[in-house]
């Protein structure tokens, strides 16, 4: 009789295990800007592609709402956060080779041939998991966020021209290397202190891709906006490693699905938002000036690029020279395909 409860008893813990396994989830996701801004919109992409083909639902969490980026990672890391979107500006300082997009000149400013590059990059796509495992983080996909123009109260064209100017930095050593390396007096800040800082006078200019220049009003607190093509914001979405790997392989396709679909919506999105964004700051402030630096101009910073480079590999070594040389690799194919 008592074998007869046990069995009951063991049974009934097997369908509950099984009703576990298969029951509806919700899974949080932060990111670093607002719903309305990139990594918002590709949020809410992913979420209405995973909740359209699961029962799991997604529950959004904006920037500001759980810290800095730097809390939402450790969140991520410990598994409070399912997934997390975070750019390398801040992962750098975690997995240093991350800092490769950082090299200035490396990435095309433009988005097309940037999309074609994370596509089917060898070194995004075979590399670069394997560093963000070893950090217990599934790396899911990196997309492009525009070109990264710097904005500051005073106009320049040149590295003598931001001779001790403080300009801030996501927290990444090899940004911080850039800025000295182009003349300025680089500054790395959480994002929430920059409004605040360049409103007092603590740094004098910034960096940013021009939708994010747009919405968070940067525009209001400096006056010059230049392009010196060094760069496009790259950012990455990923998962607790854990809690991945502990997903049946149908949720797991989900989450991929649900990836490559965000992905390309997001490309879609980004389809004039450089220009729109410059026409609603010109509306905003008539007297903030745009200027895109000549060839010539560019030259000194170039040059200072390859010191910047030289660092990096410094800074990591034999794998991070790796990464490197799989990028070009990897970024000459995209230019290819792109220009054929
Ligand atoms: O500069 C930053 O810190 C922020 N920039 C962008 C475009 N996204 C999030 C990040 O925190």
């Amino acid at each position: 009789m008592r074998k007869f409860h046990r069995l009951v008893a063991t049974t009934a813990l097997g369908v509950a295990l099984t009703a576990t396994a298969a029951q509806a989830d919700t899974w949080r996701y932060a990111f670093e800007e607002a719903m309305d801004e990139v990594q918002g919109i590709f949020a809410q992409k992913f979420k209405a592609e995973v909740e359209a083909n699961s029962d799991h639902e997604i529950q959004l969490f904006p920037y500001g709402t759980l810290g800095e980026s730097a809390d939402t990672m450790e969140q991520a890391q410990a598994g409070i956060l399912h997934f997390v979107d975070q750019s390398p500006g801040f992962t750098g300082s975690l997995i240093p080779e991350a800092q490769v997009f950082f090299v200035p000149y490396l990435l095309p400013t433009d988005t097309e041939t940037l999309a074609s590059f994370f596509r089917n990059s060898e070194a995004i796509n075979g590399m670069f998991p394997e560093l963000y495992a070893e950090q217990g983080l599934e790396l899911l996909t990196m997309f492009p966020e525009g070109e990264v123009a710097i904005t500051t109260k005073g106009p320049f064209t040149s590295p003598e021209e931001l001779n001790e100017v403080k300009v801030r930095t996501m927290t990444n050593p090899l940004l911080v290397e850039s800025y000295k390396a182009f003349g300025a007096t680089p500054t790395p800040l959480p994002w929430g202190e920059v409004y605040g800082a360049l409103q007092t006078n603590i740094i004098q200019g910034q960096e940013n891709p021009m939708f994010f220049i747009e919405s968070t009003k940067m525009y209001e607190v400096t006056d010059h906006v230049t392009m010196i093509g060094h760069n496009n914001f790259t950012t990455a979405v990923m998962a607790n490693k854990d809690f991945f790997d502990g997903l049946s392989e149908e949720d797991q396709q989900v989450i991929r699905n649900a990836i490559d679909v965000a992905f390309d919506h997001i490309i879609d999105y980004q389809d004039g938002l450089h220009e729109a964004s410059i026409e609603k700051i010109r509306a905003a402030k008539p007297s903030m000036t745009f200027t895109t630096l000549t060839e010539e101009q560019r030259a000194p910073f170039k040059e200072a690029a390859r010191e910047v480079e030289a660092r990096f590999i410094q800074m990591t070594g034999e794998r991070g020279q790796a990464i490197l040389e799989q990028m070009k690799e990897d970024l000459a194919a995209a230019q290819e395909a792109s220009s054929s």
